[in-house]
């Protein structure tokens, strides 16, 4: 069952921060992220981030399910693209997906990517992914940019995810 933009915003509840905030808190940034633990491949959003390799042709982990969900035109795409270097990202059609593209990441560059089958530890990489989202939706770039999502996994990423959100977005 795929959760709507609207049930997306409903369900972002925040602990409160349990140490000091290591951004202030800034009114423009409220709803504008929230976190939700479930399969990425079920979120109807305009762009999911996939961790994918060098190859962009696919594997195992989350790049697998989006392959499996996005149907074999996803695969055609991708091999056009020539794959993608490390740190890199490019972006195709969601196909049979319900989100409209998949950028296709290659780790370490966005949340919760390689911390699976590539191993980087899940708190290093939540603070990072926290203090370069931040910055990019404060930034003139990232004014336009509606929502960002944290979608977890597993319950241990979800816990991680729920102490440090509000460290970067206190206040909400
Ligand atoms: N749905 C949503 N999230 C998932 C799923 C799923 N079905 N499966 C895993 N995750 P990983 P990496 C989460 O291992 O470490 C592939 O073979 C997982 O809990 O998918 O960057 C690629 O082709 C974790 O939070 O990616 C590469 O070769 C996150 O997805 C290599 O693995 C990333 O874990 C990349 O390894």
């Amino acid at each position: 069952q795929i959760p709507t933009i609207r049930q997306l915003f409903d369900r972002t509840v925040l602990k409160p921060a349990t140490t000091e905030p290591h951004f202030p808190p800034l009114a423009s940034l409220l709803d504008r992220v929230s976190l939700l633990r479930g399969d990425i491949t079920h979120v109807d959003v305009d762009a999911i981030v996939n961790a994918a390799n060098r190859s962009l042709l696919g594997g195992g982990g989350v790049d697998g399910a989006i392959h499996r969900a996005a149907g074999p035109d996803l695969l055609e795409e991708c091999r056009t693209l020539d794959g993608c270097d490390t740190g890199g990202a490019k972006i195709t059609e969601g196909y049979e997906l319900p989100a409209r593209h998949v950028i296709h990441a290659v780790g370490p560059a966005f949340p919760s990517i390689s911390t699976g089958v590539y191993g980087y530890p899940i708190e290093d990489a939540t603070h990072i992914a926290l203090a370069e989202v931040r910055q990019f939706l404060e930034s003139e770039q990232g004014k336009d940019l509606e929502r960002v999502v944290f979608v977890v996994f597993d319950e241990e990423d979800e816990e991680v995810y729920e102490e440090l959100i509000p460290l970067y977005f206190p206040g909400q």
